[in-house]
């Protein structure tokens, strides 16, 4: 049986190769060299193009080649198989690293220093200590929780909303529609690791942004979805958000003539916060279809019931 790789965004040869030592028993076929489709029995996709899965009749597992899923679950003739989305060390550790840079970026005031810099003022500002600042983590999956472990290490105070409440040494964990008004109030620094869904559609909105303290810091590294843009920019018109670090848009590329690009409190970056590396996503999957074809079961699963 085979694995078929989807995604146009990859050069797909580290890949085919990282695959090949993980799971050597499997053939590796790169869409749309599909190949027999009555071979794929797994099928590892970032994008696909929609209704393309559906013409594999043996098709067992989707793997998401990234943390999200949306861009799988969108396919309205997606396949009624179980979907898995990617938890792999790479991936954590290149989200942690973002969400550590971006929240001391904001917390040590690195904007203001490089407009000072560029008008040669050297002026020491106001500084709190990060044990007196809190920076609230939308959504505790395994990238929210990794995030928070890393920012207690350095000393913030850390606060986590989600669907249920986590269990986490040190971090106030709150959860559904009423403690999100407790989780707002005190979250300095917002960061978005939410999962793109129907409930979370648009929940960085005005109504939120007012929430939070005036002069919060808002990290979006989830998907351009939550955001409601022409409410971030009020925001960041009035004072009551300070600034914005952005790496997901509704539509990407962002488009040039967006708003977004030249905005003075907004920093861009190119759905780059964190990537699946070839190795380690591959040794994942891998570890996966082994359990699964022991009977074994399948973890991080988003659709499907095995
Ligand atoms: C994502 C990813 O899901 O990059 O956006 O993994």
């Amino acid at each position: 049986m085979a694995i078929l790789y989807v995604s146009y965004q990859e050069d797909p040869s580290r890949w085919v190769a990282a695959f090949q030592k993980a799971v050597p028993e499997h053939d590796i076929r790169v869409f749309p060299d599909v190949g027999d489709v009555e071979d794929i029995k797994y099928a590892f996709a970032w994008h696909p193009p929609h209704g393309q899965l559906k013409n594999l009749p043996n098709l067992e597992v989707i793997f998401s080649l990234g943390a999200g899923v949306d861009t799988l679950l969108s396919d309205p003739d997606l396949p009624d198989v179980p979907v898995v989305r990617m938890v792999e060390p790479g991936l954590t550790t290149g989200m942690v690293e973002y969400v550590m840079l971006h929240v001391l970026r904001h917390h040590r005031k690195m904007p203001a220093y490089q407009k000072l810099q560029r008008r040669k003022k050297w002026k020491p500002l106001p500084q709190k200590p990060a044990n007196e600042v809190t920076v609230g983590i939308l959504g505790m999956g395994v990238l929210g929780r990794a995030c928070a472990k890393a920012l207690l290490q350095i000393g913030f105070k850390v606060c986590s909303w989600s669907k249920s409440h986590k269990d986490m040494p040190g971090i106030e964990s709150l959860a559904g529609e009423e403690e999100l008004k407790r989780f707002l109030k005190q979250s300095e620094i917002l960061v978005c690791l939410l999962p793109l869904t129907d409930e979370t559609q648009g929940i960085l909105n005005a109504d939120l942004f007012n929430r939070l303290p005036k002069g919060a810091c808002l990290i979006n590294p989830a998907r351009g979805g939550h955001l409601v843009d022409d409410d971030l920019l009020e925001a960041l018109e009035s004072g009551q958000i300070a600034e914005a670090t952005l790496d997901v848009f509704h539509t990407e590329p962002l488009p040039q003539d967006h708003p977004f690009w030249d905005h003075p409190k907004i920093t861009v970056t190119p759905h780059a916060a964190a990537y699946t590396q070839p190795e380690t996503g591959a040794k994942a999957v891998a570890k996966q279809i082994k359990a699964y074809e022991r009977g074994d079961g399948l973890q991080h699963l988003v659709k499907g019931k095995y």
